[in-house]
């Protein structure tokens, strides 16, 4: 009986499960470009574009290797409109009950797929490194699920960078020697861009008529949307970025939206590239001497070590993850997180570029716009679906844990330790953000004072009670109690009514 493999728009590997148990001779691949993948949040038009063309692209290599594909363009007009409605529609189209499927990477998705009247197999997503097994047995038994001893065992699995059973250079992790600032360089290579072809200007024209007027810009495109080219980009990054990933990895500078990083987690994520197949070309960099040890074991932890333990989490925690809010924060989203003005030149610089790209690099997102966020008690549930529609890389298996996590603390600690907070003097220490901004971040009260110096003070206050205890954030209430009693009433004061003007959507 002929059976339908499911392919979504994140799935474009052949080494997909699906695929590898179906049979080209009998079997029909359904590949859907539909409204309510392209709407569950308002995605970026970069996203939706890079999306559209690179399943196109995959269908065709998978006709070009024996496959009969039954594509279906957004603006058919038999569309379905969903993953499920498409499905249903095929199985009448080749008079079959059957579908094969690899697990979706979102529990909105998998659920619409369970309550599919069709006999559904829904196979492991294995191009990951670690299974949902291998992550309950490591879970099991622990009282906290700490990012760094998952990646120990990862590395252990994987062989990679290591000496028999001990990691080369005698240390697990070398992040003590990056966390440099970076200097202007006219000269740094940026990733190579896209060239134009005829499927992604079709799809470039009709995300224009269909996402327009989504936030952010949708030309000119830079990207690879097909395998070939996320090689291309891969290859330029181990060449031309790497050597440096590790000493630079949080540095930010105005204008440079890239600096040393990899801008490859859309390929990986949609399945263009594997983790595999790109730590170890950059291990293979380390061992010819063409990147040291300090960004290439850098670089490694964040695949397999970040990278499969957030899906981990994802997994491990259910349904419910994107919606908590420990610190039950309600304040709505800014408007300046939409490109409304503002004068704060590092929430500018970070959204301006995920405006124009679709892209910001882990620190702005992280220390910029998700402590911003946390700092002025946000509803995380508002700051979730931003970084979910905002990056061309975002998927709910990634995008949740680090947001919602990892950047807003709302899952109440399983994946940070302590809330990712600071004052603007990181902001300072890390770019050149703070010598062009109206606000002064030395000044830490005043009409000029830097907003995250006076809401770093709110945060900690707003959440005495839950933070105090933790050793490693008692120091800041020790040091705000030193502080005379007027001026700690000034700073709180200013907070509020800073929080307030900005509230009431006044430029702040
Ligand atoms: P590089 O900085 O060059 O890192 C190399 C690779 O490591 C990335 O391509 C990525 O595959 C992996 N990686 C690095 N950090 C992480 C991490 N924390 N979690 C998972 N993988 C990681 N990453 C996504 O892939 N999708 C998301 O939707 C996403 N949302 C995020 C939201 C917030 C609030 C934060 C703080 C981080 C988020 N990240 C997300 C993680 C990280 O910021 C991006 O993976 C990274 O910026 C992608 O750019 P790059 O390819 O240049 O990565
Ligand atoms: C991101 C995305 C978009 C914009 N559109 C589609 C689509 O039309 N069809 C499809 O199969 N997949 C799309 N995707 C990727 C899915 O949203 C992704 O498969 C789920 O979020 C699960 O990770
Ligand atoms: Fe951001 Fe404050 Fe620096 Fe301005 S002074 S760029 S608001 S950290």
């Amino acid at each position: 009986m002929v059976k339908l493999v499911l392919v979504l728009g994140d799935q474009l590997s052949d080494a997909l499960s699906a695929l590898q148990s179906a049979d080209p001779a009998t079997d029909i691949v359904v590949m859907a470009e539909v409204g309510a993948e392209a709407s569950y949040v308002p995605h970026h038009p970069k996203k939706i574009a890079f999306a559209f063309a690179a399943m196109r692209k995959f269908a065709e290599y998978l006709r070009e290797n024996g496959w009969r594909v039954a594509y279906t363009q957004l603006d058919d007009p038999e569309n379905a409109g969903s993953i499920p409605g498409e499905l249903l529609r095929r199985a009448e189209e080749f008079e079959t009950g059957t579908v094969i499927a690899t697990e979706p990477g979102e529990w909105r998705l998998i659920e619409a797929l369970r309550d599919v009247p069709l006999e559904l197999t829904l196979l492991p997503d294995d191009r990951f490194l670690c299974s949902h097994q291998e992550f309950a047995d490591w879970a099991e038994g622990r009282k906290v699920l700490r990012m760094e001893y998952f990646y120990r065992e990862m590395r252990r699995k994987t062989g990679l960078l290591m000496d028999g059973d001990q990691p080369v250079g005698g240390k697990w992790n070398f992040d003590h020697d990056n966390r440099k600032p970076a200097k202007p360089d006219l000269f740094r290579k940026t990733p190579p861009e896209a060239r134009g072809d005829a499927v992604l200007d079709a799809v470039l024209d009709l995300v224009e008529a269909r996402f327009g007027n989504n936030f952010g810009a949708l030309r000119p495109f830079p990207y690879q949307t097909d395998r070939a080219g996320a090689l291309r980009a891969l290859n330029h990054f181990i060449e031309h970025a790497l050597p440096d990933f590790g000493t630079y990895q949080d540095a930010m500078l105005e204008g440079d939206p890239y600096l040393y990083h990899a801008v490859l987690a859309l390929y990986l994520n949609a399945g263009l590239l594997g983790p595999l197949e790109i730590c170890k070309k950059a291990e293979e960099a380390y061992h010819d001497g063409r990147a040291p040890l300090n960004s290439v074991e850098g670089f490694i932890r964040q695949i397999i070590g970040w990278r499969e333990y957030v899906r981990g989490i994802y997994f491990r925690e259910g349904p419910d993850y994107p919606r908590r809010n420990a610190l039950n924060h309600q304040r709505k989203l800014p408007g300046f997180y939409w490109g409304d003005e503002t004068r704060m030149k590092c929430i500018a610089q970070a959204v301006g570029q995920t405006r124009d790209l679709a892209y910001a690099h882990h620190i702005q997102r992280l220390m910029v716009t998700g402590n911003f966020a946390l700092l002025a008690g946000v509803n995380p549930a508002e700051v979730h679906e931003w970084y979910l529609a905002v990056y061309a890389d975002a998927y709910e298996w990634v995008e949740a844990p680090n947001t919602v996590g990892m950047s807003q603390f709302a899952d109440g600690g399983i994946v940070a330790s302590k809330p990712y907070v600071s004052s603007g003097a990181y902001i300072d220490r890390m770019s050149d953000y703070c010598k062009n901004c109206h606000y002064r971040v030395r000044d830490k009260t005043g009409a000029r004072a830097c907003p995250f110096n006076l809401l770093y003070w709110h945060f900690l206050i707003r959440h005495r009670d839950r933070f105090e205890g933790n050793p490693r954030m008692a120091q800041m209430y020790r040091t705000f109690d030193r502080m005379d009693e007027g001026r700690r009433k000034q700073v709180l004061e200013e907070a509020d009514a800073f929080l307030d003007r900005m509230s009431r959507g006044e430029v702040v």
